[in-house]
């Protein structure tokens, strides 16, 4: 039998401080039905206390502490009062991405049954799609700089960068990805028509990458009229690819036509080496509702349902079974507390994060 699976545990700030004890519940009860091997460590930096305290978001040896887990078991960071955005950001979670060279960060989105959608007419079942977001590059860069600060004269330029390397292999996985699905569908976000340069060149990559994949349709869809059909005919997409920033977009806006972003789970992933992983949900630390006990938690839960499947997936064949069979426990648990149990606020109901934790956890 392997080790157990090391798994980092980092709740960050906010209330990812308030999700992380109902994602660990629902993997410690998912770990003794199921007989999984699993190993939390866990650790009080990348967040804004330790900011706090020490001036930087994470030890400087940060990597060593987590460079030999499976995976990031994340919860949210930024606490703006604090520490600026872009510094606990940068500090934290891009480095992560980063140094792991997590390239893909897979971001699903659902509409369930039981779900208020604030689309008219939809049901579950009509919105179910993957965004495929490129995390390492694109508009997230550290190029650039100012000239003249202060002055009238003052110059800020930021660079995007599109490595031939890092568009192939994100535009690859999406093609993988949507060739295992039954619509065999990939959405290419792109804005070429205005950003003349990358975008032009990431189309190319693309409509190169699909010779490799005849059995996969494309259509390539400016980012503003793709935002548009999240909103308007979300039951046309199947699987998107986008770069950093689109997808970081896409993938906010997506769970919000599906009701709630406290929903919407997240996976960084380096699909070539696959550890370590990093599983988040996809909202932030949201200080306007820390506090209250009244964060949706399912968005963790299911962050650590799918960390289960990515991980079980690189065991030996004998072991994978019980990882695969925990993760959809969990998912079909999320189904049913959705479909008629407790709610938290963002659904329209008064549960508080743990009720809404200990009913999925019931189910498991
Ligand atoms: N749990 C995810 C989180 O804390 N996200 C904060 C955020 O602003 N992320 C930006 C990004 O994913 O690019």
């Amino acid at each position: 039998m392997s080790q157990p699976l090391r798994i980092a545990v980092l709740p960050g700030d906010g209330i990812g401080k308030e999700v992380m004890p109902e994602g660990l519940k629902i993997l410690e009860k998912a770990a003794s039905q199921f007989n999984l091997k699993l190993s939390f460590e866990h650790h009080d930096w990348a967040s804004c206390d330790y900011y706090a305290e020490h001036g930087q978001m994470m030890p400087d040896d940060w990597k060593a502490r987590i460079q030999d887990c499976q995976a990031l078991y994340f919860g949210a960071v930024g606490w703006p009062d604090t520490v600026p955005d872009h510094v606990s950001l940068w500090g934290s979670l891009l480095k992560f991405r980063r140094e792991f060279d997590q390239y893909i960060n897979l971001r699903p989105v659902r509409l369930f049954d039981g779900v208020p959608c604030p689309l008219a007419g939809r049901k579950a079942g009509d919105i179910d799609f993957l965004v495929v977001r490129e995390n390492t590059e694109g508009e997230y860069t550290s190029l650039g700089g100012t000239m003249f600060a202060g002055t009238e004269r003052e110059i800020v330029i930021q660079e995007s960068v599109f490595s031939r390397i890092g568009t192939d292999r994100v535009l690859k996985y999406a093609f993988e990805v949507a060739k295992q699905r039954a619509r065999k569908h990939l959405t290419i976000a792109t804005k070429s028509n205005g950003i003349a340069i990358s975008m032009p060149y990431w189309d190319g990559r693309a409509e190169e990458m699909g010779k490799n994949y005849p059995e996969v349709t494309t259509d390539k869809q400016h980012i503003d009229i793709l935002s548009a059909r999240f909103v308007l005919q979300p039951d046309r997409f199947d699987v998107v690819v986008a770069s950093n920033l689109f997808g970081d977009i896409l993938s906010d806006l997506g769970p919000a036509c599906t009701g709630t972003i406290g929903l919407a789970p997240s996976g960084n992933l380096n699909p070539d080496r696959l550890f370590p992983s990093l599983f988040e949900p996809v909202h932030g630390s949201a200080p306007d509702i820390y506090g209250k006990s009244v964060a949706n938690p399912i968005a963790m839960i299911w962050s650590g349902a799918m960390m289960l499947e990515f991980l079980g997936r690189g065991l030996p064949q004998g072991e994978q079974e019980s990882y695969l069979k925990a993760h959809d426990a969990i998912v079909k648990a999320i189904e049913t507390v959705l479909a008629s149990g407790p709610r938290t606020p963002d659904l329209g109901g008064d549960a508080s994060t743990q009720q809404l934790g200990d009913a999925i956890a019931a189910l498991i």
